[in-house]
């Protein structure tokens, strides 16, 4: 066998929306088919994935009946069972739609925030039957472009008061799920609020139920940004929140590329991986490794399957490296 396989030991995952995106852009039309979501599980299996990641709208159409939803859940669940593949996290699409124009759960429309909550309690709901443990928040439309619309101290506490409210959801269901909070810094709103890790990482500790919130950092997000991926990422492991983790690749300064792993700054990809290996010694990093990579748009369909093994073998191979490298004292 060769040694750089995936195997599910190595805890890799994909999101439905990463190798089911069709290639659109936001000056491009799709460029792939789409395939359903049964049909993604049974590819990414074959590939030697051992978890796929999804939105509640990936896999459920945003107003869809009861009946669909769970005629729908009922045969992604069958999928799940045949390829031997699990759900580690889930999270909630509050960005797609146009009523989320002005964010989420810190928009100034009541009616929005309380859809928005709504919304993610039903998305842990199915988290949960999926056998979801971590539950991601992404705000991509948290933010403004133009600043004068609020105070952004208001929109710190309307996300406070979201996450306390919903981690008191959790608790009251006695889900056995936590919390990790994504950041980015822009795109698509031109600032979104809490931009990078550490500010995440800080306002964690303001929730009333701290100990289940943790931290998703992504490479892309963090190096837009211009910062070290694997210092945000230690800084979070350091404090025991780094519940999961986005692989892919970017250069500083674009929008979000979300490039295969390992293609950009090949020195700070070994690095990262050497510290969630912890081939240097110190705790490893033992959660899910999700790579949050888009196929290129001009892939064709099977190209994004040997995009998704790249992802895979790129990150077995720096950690071979890794360990060659920490194992050799000179
Ligand atoms: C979206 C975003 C990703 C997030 C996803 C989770 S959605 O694709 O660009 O970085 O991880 O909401
Ligand atoms: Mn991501
Ligand atoms: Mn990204």
């Amino acid at each position: 066998m060769d040694p750089f396989d995936p195997t599910p030991e190595d805890r890799f995952s994909f999101g439905l929306w990463t190798v089911g995106n069709p290639g659109r852009d936001p000056f491009g039309e799709p460029v792939r088919p789409p395939l359903e979501p049964t049909e993604l599980v049974r590819r990414l299996a074959q590939c030697g994935a051992w978890g796929v990641n999804l939105h509640d709208n990936d896999l459920v159409p945003f107003g869809a009946s009861a009946a669909e939803r769970d005629r729908i859940v009922g045969e992604f669940k069958a999928a799940l069972e045949d390829s031997g593949m699990v759900v580690p996290m889930a999270t909630t699409n509050l960005f797609s739609h146009p009523c989320f124009k002005d964010g989420a759960f810190t928009a100034d429309d009541p009616r929005v925030r309380a859809f928005a909550l709504r919304k993610t309690m039903d998305g842990i709901d199915l988290g949960v039957e999926l056998g979801a443990r971590v539950y991601v928040f992404w705000g991509g439309r948290e933010g403004t472009e133009a600043d004068a619309c609020r105070d952004p101290r208001v929109a710190v506490s309307r996300m406070r008061d979201a996450l306390d409210f919903l981690c008191g959801y959790v608790e009251d269901n006695g889900y056995d799920l936590v919390f990790a909070l994504e950041a980015k810094p822009n795109e698509p709103r031109g600032d979104i609020y809490f931009p990078t890790t550490g500010h995440m990482l800080h306002f964690i500790s303001t929730l009333q139920h701290h100990e289940r919130v943790g931290v998703n950092p992504e490479v892309a997000h963090e190096t837009m940004a211009g910062l070290s991926m694997t210092h945000g990422v230690a800084q979070a492991m350091e404090a025991g929140k780094l519940f999961h983790i986005d692989l892919n690749g970017q250069k500083v300064g674009r929008y979000d590329q979300d490039l295969r792993f390992g293609s950009e700054d090949v020195k700070q990809a070994l690095l990262l991986v050497r510290l969630l290996e912890g081939t240097a010694g110190g705790p490893r990093y033992d959660g899910p490794l999700h790579f949050d990579a888009h196929a290129y748009r001009t892939e064709d369909a099977e190209g994004v399957w040997d995009f998704a093994r790249g992802c895979m073998r790129t990150y077995k191979i720096l950690k071979a490296r890794a360990q060659a490298f920490d194992a050799d004292p000179e």
